[in-house]
């Protein structure tokens, strides 16, 4: 925490926003209240044997009814910005299929307000995961192209009732991750896969993946073109999409673990980005996937390079070495099959680990990654602005835990000053980062880890739902008075 002790020059730009980020799912509970309909998270949380501790997100941390106490810790911490999701299913429980559900919207029109009462601006993801179930009967969710119109009514409802006081709109979540685990591994709603890829039958993990992405790649198209033409004249806000961030490193210099990287990464977010970009998908994945890859009509590429987006998105964790397995043979694991352009991806490979491990199997520290990642994005897409709308540390409470050690963070304090003191690097050297948001608020529903896994600046008792501050959020409140005091209208830099 003696990062930047000299606050006279902070690398952080002027009206930079510091916020935290939430999720519908993870956070609001009240999964019957009012109104709402079920969702694919919903139906998948109720069926045992798909989260780790038997838990689901009914309750989760009653979000919708302790809403304005939340608020309050936000504006405790001094956050000039909120990072949240809209339930699909709580406006439109139905989708299409049926009315637009006032109470959500209510609920929403609610928390919005809260949040401008105290100068804390939303930034709002439309879809984090969760849709509909009723889509997902009616048409298989993302892999029926009726999704495309579904997702633009909804989005439209968005628009016109929350646009006027929000100004930054995030269609997706990482759908890079949504798409790999809903229909590669399966260890997600709505859990297809084949081959040696988990241990399902019932889909196609060789091709409903690039299905489902070119559906929610025109979703996306379809919804910054509604934005642009309907609504962003008149209110003035800015759209854009969350990836996942995963930095790989060539495992050695060679030329093969270089380009492996490159792979590695064409096919976790270039897949995504370089579409909705650039109009088609990298070349690498045209070249090994061929005809597996679902091309787009010129009708289609014209509407994605139109439409574009304002802002990328980055949800930044960790960092992956990545080995080749195209040239020279490689032992199987994630990233070594074709569909996955034949880079072996992991913390560790061949005794080689990447950064510190930590509770989750997934999450290692290297904070360079931050940097790098940071630096990648602004050379590939042309310095368009960046936000990091996700990264924080997980972490797992020992039972009968004493209340000094609940909130004594320090490893979370450690993991946040080294990302963000990598981040002001990216920085000073020329990426347009607009802001960052810490994930999150209050521990949560972390998906498959249940409640099990805890990533909060607040602690939250599960029996109790009491909300109490860790170090962590203490350590933030000082980082943001440090560096948010740069007036936008100086000449002096
Ligand atoms: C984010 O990603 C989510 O947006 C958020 O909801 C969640 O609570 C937070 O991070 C903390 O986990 O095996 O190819 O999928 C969560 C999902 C799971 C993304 C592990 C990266 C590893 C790469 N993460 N995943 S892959």
């Amino acid at each position: 925490m003696l990062l930047f002790k000299n606050n006279t020059s902070s690398p952080f730009p002027c009206n930079f926003l510091f916020g935290t980020s939430s999720s519908s799912y993870q956070f609001e509970g009240a999964y019957l209240s009012d109104g709402k309909g079920l969702n694919n998270w919903d139906a998948f949380t109720h069926k045992p044997g798909t989260i780790m501790d038997g838990s689901n997100g009914d309750i989760a941390v009653d979000h919708y009814h302790r809403y304005q106490e939340d608020v309050d810790l936000m504006q405790i911490i001094g956050v000039n910005t909120y990072r949240f999701s809209l339930s699909w299913a709580r406006i439109l429980p139905k989708g299409k299929f049926g009315k637009v559900n006032k109470a959500g919207i209510d609920y929403y029109n609610r928390l919005i307000d809260a949040l401008l009462q105290r100068g804390i601006e939303p930034f709002v993801t439309i879809t984090h995961y969760d849709i509909p179930q009723e889509l997902e009967d009616r048409y298989k969710g993302w892999l029926g192209p009726r999704i495309q119109e579904d997702f633009k009514y909804y989005a439209d409802i968005c628009f016109k009732y929350f646009g006027d006081r929000v100004k930054y709109w995030v269609t997706f979540n990482e759908p890079n991750v949504a798409i790999i685990r809903g229909y590669r591994s399966g260890l997600w709603p709505p859990a297809r896969c084949s081959g040696s890829f988990g241990n399902c039958s019932h889909g196609d993990s060789e091709r409903e993946p690039f299905i489902a992405a070119s559906n929610l790649i025109l979703s996306h198209a379809a919804v910054v073109h509604l934005y642009r033409t309907k609504y962003q004249k008149k209110q003035g806000g800015r759209i854009g999409i969350v990836m996942n961030a995963i930095w790989f490193e060539p495992l050695s210099n060679s030329k093969e673990d270089k380009l492996a990287a490159e792979r590695a990464q064409s096919f976790f977010m270039n897949w995504f980005l370089d579409p909705i970009t650039l109009g088609n998908y990298p070349a690498e994945m045209h070249e090994i996937l061929g005809p597996d890859l679902p091309s787009f009509s010129r009708n289609d590429k014209q509407k994605l390079q139109r439409s574009g987006l304002d802002f990328i998105g980055l949800n930044h964790y960790t960092s992956y070495y990545a080995k080749d397995c195209m040239l020279s043979a490689c032992e199987s694991g994630k990233g070594s099959s074709r569909t996955e352009g034949f880079a072996l991806n992991s913390p560790q490979i061949n005794g080689f680990t990447i950064g510190l491990p930590t509770a989750l199997d997934w999450l290692y520290v290297n904070p360079e990654g931050m940097e790098k990642i940071v630096t990648y994005i602004k050379n590939r897409y042309n310095n368009t602005p960046m936000f990091i709308t996700e990264n924080g540390l997980g972490t797992i409470e020992k039972p009968n835990s004493k209340i000094e050690d609940i909130i004594n963070d320090v490893e979370r304090v450690e993991y946040l000053s080294s990302y963000l003191d990598s981040l002001a690097t990216a920085i000073m050297k020329g990426a347009n980062v607009r802001g960052y948001f810490a994930w999150s608020l209050l521990d949560n529903f972390e998906w498959t880890y249940g409640y099990s896994i805890r990533f909060g600046l607040h602690h939250v008792d599960y029996a109790t739902l009491n909300r109490t501050r860790r170090f962590s959020a203490l350590w933030y409140k000082h980082f943001i008075a440090q560096h948010s005091n740069k007036p936008c209208h100086s000449s002096s830099s």
